[in-house]
């Protein structure tokens, strides 16, 4: 199936919609869409900055969930009755609409899983297995996520590959001249995020998947950070894996994509092995079933995916184009004030706007990231503090742990003055 929609273009009629003044988002009337944000912590209204972590959810999407339980819920592919074929129906629709969401050329190319975690492992366990032989060398980076790095540390033990790592400047650029170096390895594989959660690093994975395959390598982007924030085209960027969690995009936990190019699904092995996978079974052996249900094993998470359905047309409703210039606006704003009204404190991250994604981490001198995030906690702000899953890439840095706020599309400035004025209150405790 060819999909036809343009991924980032904003959705026709859109103009007489409230969401939208002038082309731009219009924060304080979306949050009215999540119901969360008009709830309280501590007896005070929630200030939600840790969409890094895990994104709200509109009604729209809860909405999606609810409709499937009460009014459809049945298994996919097996039933000939009425809710098993809309289920079916929903559940294939979602996956088409989650597909043409990141410009993939064949829906059946966009396999559901539950996490960009179980993506990465998907390739790394069934292409990394057949594919990765002693000595070959695979190119990571040091702003990778947990997700792209034990997964490959795994494959490498296994098999006796060699792991190399492009490093970053102090801002947390990836060297490039280093890259170009590393690539006349000969690697069988290079493997980076597209946005760093930490730093907020925006790859340029185009130009990075070119040369990769000017060396012969395959490319493997993680886009868990990508996805939710701005317009994402496969085709474009060239790639040949990439990988996304729909928890992070408003959608559902337990949803998820890895989209690959069709002639590299096809001739991998199965991930996991079971019902739904196969075309024929006897007692001694099985034939696979053809994409993408060869890598969907057992009963999928299907209220997840029609839930990330739902959130993909939310999202292309706004337009991932003013998506990434609003929460671009954001940073910008929130860089300057906290760097103004917070005396001393360490941002981190590179200090363009238009190359780093919605996170913005930094550290008080005065105490430590988690007694920060614990007293931003009473006055209702939540921001993420530890190593973010990424341990190397704190290392790197020098630093045991940093606060992170991180924003998405309900993010007002008022939730950065809400953080700024928790941060000066986090200081005056502690210099009492
Ligand atoms: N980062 C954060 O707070 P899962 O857990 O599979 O949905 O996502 C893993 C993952 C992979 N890559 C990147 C770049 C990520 O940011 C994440 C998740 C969260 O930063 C939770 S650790």
């Amino acid at each position: 199936m060819t999909m036809t929609s343009e991924p980032g273009t904003d959705a026709p009629g859109s103009a007489a919609d409230p969401r939208i003044r002038d082309g731009r988002l219009v924060a304080e009337v979306i949050r009215a869409d999540f119901p969360i944000l008009g709830t309280t912590a501590h007896g005070v209204p929630l200030v939600y900055l840790d969409s890094a972590a895990t994104s709200q959810k509109p009604l729209a999407v809860i909405e999606a969930l609810d409709g499937y339980y009460r009014g459809y819920n049945a298994n996919v592919h097996r039933g000939i009755y009425d809710i098993s074929e809309r289920a079916t129906s929903a559940y294939e629709g979602a996956r088409a609409r989650i597909a043409a969401f990141i410009n993939a050329p064949e829906s059946r190319e966009l396999i559901n899983v539950r996490n960009a975690t179980e993506a990465i492992n998907l390739v790394a366990w069934s292409w990394g297995r057949a594919n990765i032989g002693e000595g070959d060398v695979i190119v990571l980076t040091e702003l990778e996520h947990h997700a792209n790095l034990v997964p490959w540390q795994l494959l490498a033990a296994e098999k006796g590959a060699r792991l190399e790592f492009i490093p970053i400047t102090d801002e947390g650029y990836l060297r490039q001249e280093v890259y170009a170096e590393l690539l006349k390895l000969k690697p069988k594989l290079v493997a980076f995020t597209h946005v760093s959660n930490t730093l907020g690093t925006i790859n340029p994975v185009a130009e990075m998947t070119a040369q990769a395959h000017a060396a012969g390598a395959l490319v493997l982007v993680d886009g868990a950070q990508a996805v939710p924030h701005l317009p994402v085209d496969v085709q474009a960027l060239g790639v040949d894996f990439y990988v996304f969690s729909g928890h992070k995009m408003l959608g559902p936990t337990g949803s998820g994509g890895l989209w690959a190019r069709r002639e590299l699904l096809e001739a991998m092995p199965p991930f996991m092995a079971g019902g739904d996978m196969i075309r024929t079974v006897t007692l001694r052996a099985s034939t696979w079933n053809e994409l993408p249900w060869k890598f969907e094993a057992g009963t999928p998470d299907i209220s997840a995916t029609i839930g990330l359905g739902a959130a993909v047309d939310y999202l292309t409703g706004l337009g991932m184009a003013r998506v990434r210039a609003h929460e671009q606006e954001l940073v910008a704003y929130a860089l300057e004030a906290i760097a103004e009204k917070v005396p001393g404190i360490s941002l981190y991250g590179p200090r363009d706007a238009a190359r780093r994604g919605g996170v913005v981490p930094f550290n008080l001198p005065e105490a430590h990231p988690h007694d920060v995030a614990q007293l931003l906690d009473r006055v209702g702000v939540c921001v993420r503090a530890g190593h973010h899953c990424t341990m190397p890439l704190h290392e790197r840095l020098n630093l045991p742990a940093t606060a992170r706020a991180s924003f998405s599309v309900y993010s007002t400035r008022q939730d950065v003055d809400a953080l700024v004025d928790g941060l000066r209150d986090v200081q005056r405790i502690f210099r009492s």
